[in-house]
């Protein structure tokens, strides 16, 4: 298991060079009580950063499969960062391989397409109530951490 006490850095004061950033926020509806909380924790880090509320673009898709042409669209549309929110859960079917390899895939292509920096937010737990620690439990609140990964990469842009 990871030790969380060791990433001191994820709480680290962030020096962005300017406010306006345009960044996007896309979280996948399915499991949506523990994306809402990730959402959220995004926005408020987003928020505590400076980074203006009518700079931020929400946009909510059905699954986490539908992150990558979100983000795609985004990214084309002229965001500086994205962040991306999803919650996985493993069932009795491939279906679980199959996303995860197409979301984590997705997004890393549109970094390298687009040149800008996305986060990749998405839980893939075995059990619903390992998701639940990662959304503001004992292991920590991943919305918030990949905000603040978006807005680390942005103190260089
Ligand atoms: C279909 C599906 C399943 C079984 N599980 C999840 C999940 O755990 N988390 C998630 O974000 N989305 C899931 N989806 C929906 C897919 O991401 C996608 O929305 C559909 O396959 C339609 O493209």
């Amino acid at each position: 298991m990871a030790d969380y006490a060791n990433q001191k850095f994820l709480s680290e004061k962030i020096s962005l060079p300017r406010s306006n950033f345009k960044i996007g926020v896309v979280s996948a509806m399915w499991n949506g009580e523990i994306t809402s909380e990730l959402k959220s924790g995004a926005l408020k880090t987003l928020e505590s950063a400076g980074i203006l509320t009518e700079n931020v673009t929400v946009w909510d898709v059905p699954g986490s499969y539908e992150l990558i042409y979100a983000a795609n669209k985004l990214a084309h549309d002229g965001m500086d960062a994205i962040v991306c929110i999803g919650v996985v859960i493993q069932g009795e079917t491939p279906h679980f391989d199959f996303i995860c390899d197409a979301v984590a895939n997705g997004i890393a292509k549109i970094t390298i397409k687009h040149n800008i920096p996305i986060g990749f937010g998405v839980l893939t737990t075995t059990t619903q109530q390992q998701a639940i620690e990662r959304a503001g439990g004992i292991h920590g609140h991943k919305g918030e951490e990949v905000a603040w990964t978006v807005l680390k990469l942005l103190e260089k842009k």
